[in-house]
This record gives structure tokens, sequence and C-alpha cells, in this order.
């Protein structure tokens, strides 16, 4: 079959990549010409593991092609953002969904099967299919149709980690989920030309609910850690030794606090389990508290210990939302790094290896760009904010007369930093 991607970000472009590279004719469309033109030179507007090398060699195959509209194909997949309104109730946006759908709907025909794989909350695939039905009145529509439809709509959503989307593109279990079973039957032949891992089918609204758990599991575990964690800084503990012991017990395994949960997916989905269910999802929403409440603390943590070593130059190790990646996107990190720039100047030294500049918030602000061996030679207060391996690999020697605020807990062997009571960290 011919396959149509819509989206093409960093779920959308390896994904065409991906299904280019299983020998189908992959047309992509984005509605911002710089993706497309950068992309049509075998080019990539993303950083992730090994992508670039698969887009060049798929385009130049004449395999993958991108433009701003969507090209008729047998395959539709749609993978653009939702995200939530930031109106504080926190409720889902699918206008880029249906915006798809109408792009869709212009060049469908009788036999295409339509596959949503964007984050969505539940009872979006067959919103996605009704506005097909609307633009679309000469088609019969799964699941408003007596007879036999003439198109298959279904929802898939990738479980990628990013920095091993290639890997895990190929290799996970996916969920299926059609509005008819048919549907699913028909979305689970296509996966299957280029899915190593098992795919199970089920209904399109237990596939949405089943992507929105996962996130929010994990959510909610992170939150315990981030917790546990503050508690610890109150009995003035240490919070890795306590999950190190407790992670012990045969049923136990603790997750790892750090300053917060960042990226795109984990501190979003949640919200659209809990703004379907508010009475039902007091847990759900507290760890979102707890999670986005840990970069706070980290903030007052992180200037105590600056303000008790005064005139001493701070460096804060990490500014992505996570471990070895280039994405700075949704990065409690440099929320707190940005602060602490604000409030102590030319004190900041930040250190990002994976950052070309600082960002645009750090303008102004007198704080630094430098790397790590720099950073030993010249701070005397440490803030570990991104667990990095070149951070984790800095040998003790180097580090141990620094006073050290350690978040990620990457430095085992480091003597810690006297830690200021949380009232007084309030008060800060
Ligand atoms: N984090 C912690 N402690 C931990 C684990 C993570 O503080 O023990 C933090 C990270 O530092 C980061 C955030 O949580 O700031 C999220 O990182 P992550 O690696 O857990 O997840 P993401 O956002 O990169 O990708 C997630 C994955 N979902 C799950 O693991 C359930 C991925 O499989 C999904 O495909 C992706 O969300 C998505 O697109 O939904």
């Amino acid at each position: 079959p011919t396959v149509s991607v819509i989206g093409l970000g960093y779920i959308g472009l390896p994904t065409a990549a991906i299904i280019a590279r299983a020998g189908m004719r992959v047309f992509g469309m984005d509605v911002t010409p710089h993706v497309v033109d950068t992309i049509n030179r075998g080019e990539i507007h993303i950083e992730e593991v090994d992508l670039d090398g698969l887009v060049q060699g798929v385009v130049a195959r004449g395999l993958l092609t991108a433009s701003l509209e969507v090209h008729p194909a047998d395959v539709f997949v749609i993978a653009v953002p939702t995200p939530f309104h930031k109106d504080g109730r926190h409720t889902p946006d699918v206008t880029y969904v249906l915006e798809a759908a109408k792009n869709v709907a212009k060049v469908l025909k009788a036999g295409d099967t339509v596959i949503l794989e964007s984050t969505s909350p539940v009872g979006t695939t067959e919103q996605l299919r009704d506005a097909i039905a609307a633009a679309r009145p000469d088609l019969k529509m799964p699941g408003l149709t007596d007879g036999t439809p003439d198109v298959s709509i279904a929802y898939c959503p990738e479980r990628v980690l990013p920095g091993r989307i290639l890997e895990e593109l190929t290799n996970n279990d996916r969920s299926i989920g059609g509005i008819t079973p048919r549907c699913a039957r028909k979305a689970l032949a296509f996966y299957k030309r280029f899915v190593r891992g098992t795919c199970v089918t089920t209904d399109a609204r237990s596939a949405e609910m089943t992507k929105l758990v996962e996130n929010a599991f994990r959510d909610v575990n992170i939150a315990f850690a981030n917790e546990l964690s503050m508690v610890c800084d109150r009995l003035g503990m240490d919070v890795w030794e306590v999950i190190r012991l407790a992670n012990r017990h045969p049923r136990v395994n603790i997750l790892t606090p750090g300053p917060g949960v960042g990226g795109h997916c984990i501190a979003v989905d949640p919200w659209f389990i809990v703004s379907a269910a508010p009475e039902q999802t007091p847990l759900i929403r507290t760890a979102r508290g707890v999670n986005d409440g840990k970069i706070h603390h980290v903030i007052a943590r992180a200037a105590a210990l600056v303000e008790a070593n005064p005139g001493a130059k701070v460096a804060c190790l990490g500014l992505a939302f996570k471990a070895n990646i280039d994405d700075f996107r949704e990065s409690p990190a440099r929320l707190v790094a940005a602060t602490l720039a604000r409030r102590y100047g030319t004190r900041i030294h930040i250190v990002e290896p994976y950052a070309a500049e600082l960002p645009r918030e750090f303008e102004g602000t007198g704080a630094v760009l430098t790397d790590i061996d720099s950073a030993l030679e010249d701070c005397g207060v440490m803030i570990v904010l991104v667990d990095h391996d070149v951070f984790r690999s800095v040998p003790l020697a180097e580090r141990e007369d620094k006073a050290v605020y350690d978040t990620r807990g990457i430095w085992p062997d480091q003597p810690q930093a006297p830690v200021a009571p949380v009232e007084e960290l309030r008060r800060a």
C-alpha cells in the first residue's frame, strides 16, 4: 500500500521513515514549510539516534517525500500534537486531530484505512470518524452503517522512548483499537508489515485509555519517589540509600526522584484522564501536583545552598528533560537553572554538553554556558539537574571538596552538603 503520514514531528517522521524502509511509498505532510524542505533534502529537523541516516536513505531511494498537502494514499497515519488548554482546567485540545481529519477527508477513497497515533482523550477516534463523515457523506463510515463500511478507522498509539525511538518503533508491542473489529484487523495487517513486537487488537476507546494509563502509571510512581525525597530532606535522611534498600524487597521497585517530571507526555497525559473523570481521580491529580511541586522544592533547596556559600560560583549540571538527549522543552532542569540564573546572575555557570547556546530566557541574566571540566575547576557549588552519562562519570576526587546538591542521585559516594531545614527553605 501507499501511506500518507500527517505530522512529521518526533513520532511522525521516524514512523514515516520506518514504513518507507519496509518498502512502502510514503507521503509525509506537515504544516511547516521548513520541515517539508528539510526532509525533501534528505535531512532532519529533530535529533534522534540514527534517524538522520535512515531518512537520508529512504528519501534518496524515492520512498519518502514531504509536502504541505495531504497526498492520496491507501493508509493514513495521523501523528499530530494533542496539547491541553492552559486554562487551569487542563482540558485536552484535539483541534489538530480534527484539522487532520478534514485534510484526509479531501482525498479519502473507498478501501482506505485511517489510523490515529496521537495520544488522545477517550472518544477522539470516534470524533475523528464523525469529522470525516461530515466532510464525506458519500462514504459509508464504520459504526455508522449497517452494511460494510467503505473505510476503516483505528487508534494505535506509539510507546516509544525519546532516544530509542527507531528501536522501540520496531520492537515494542502495540495495541490497535478499531472503531469496529474489522477496522482493527485492517490496521493490524498494516502494522504487521513493519512492527516486530506483538500487535494486540481491541476497540478504539480501550486503546485510547491504555495509552493514557501507561503514562499516568509512570507519573504516579515518579511522584511517590519525589515525595519520598522531600520527606527525606525534611528528616535529614539520604533518600537514595532508603530506595536502594527498599528495592531489595522482591515486590518493591521505587523509581528515581528527580527535579520534577518533564517531557511532552508524562506531565500531560494524566490530565486527559483527570478531565474526563475529575471526581474519580484524586490520586492521579495529586501525583501531578507532587511532581510539579518538586520543582519548587528543588529551587528552594538549591537557593539555600547557593546562599550558604557566598561568593562561590555555582554549576548547574544539565538543562535537558532527561538523560543523554538534547531535548530542552518542558524541562524542570531548565526551569530550575533559569530561576537561579535570574536570582544569582553571573555566579551561575550552566553545563549542558547537548546545547550550543543557552535558551532565550537566560539572556541578560549574566549566566554563562561552560563545559564540565571548566565548571569543576571554577565552581565551588554544584547542582546536578540531569543524569547525563558525562556527569555521572566525574570521579570523586574532582568533586569531593564541592558543596553538591544532587537531585538525581548520580554521585552516591559524594559527601552530602548539609541541608537547611525545610521551614527555612519555605521562607527563602
Ligand atoms: N523521570 C524521573 N524519575 C524516573 C523516571 C523518569 O524523574 O524514575 C523523569 C525524567 O527525568 C523525565 C520524565 O520523568 O523528566 C519523563 O521521562 P521518561 O523517560 O520516563 O519518559 P518520556 O517522557 O521520555 O517517554 C514516555 C514513555 N512512557 C512510559 O515510559 C510509560 C514512552 O514510552 C512514551 O512513548 C512517551 O512517554 C510518550 O510519547 O507518551
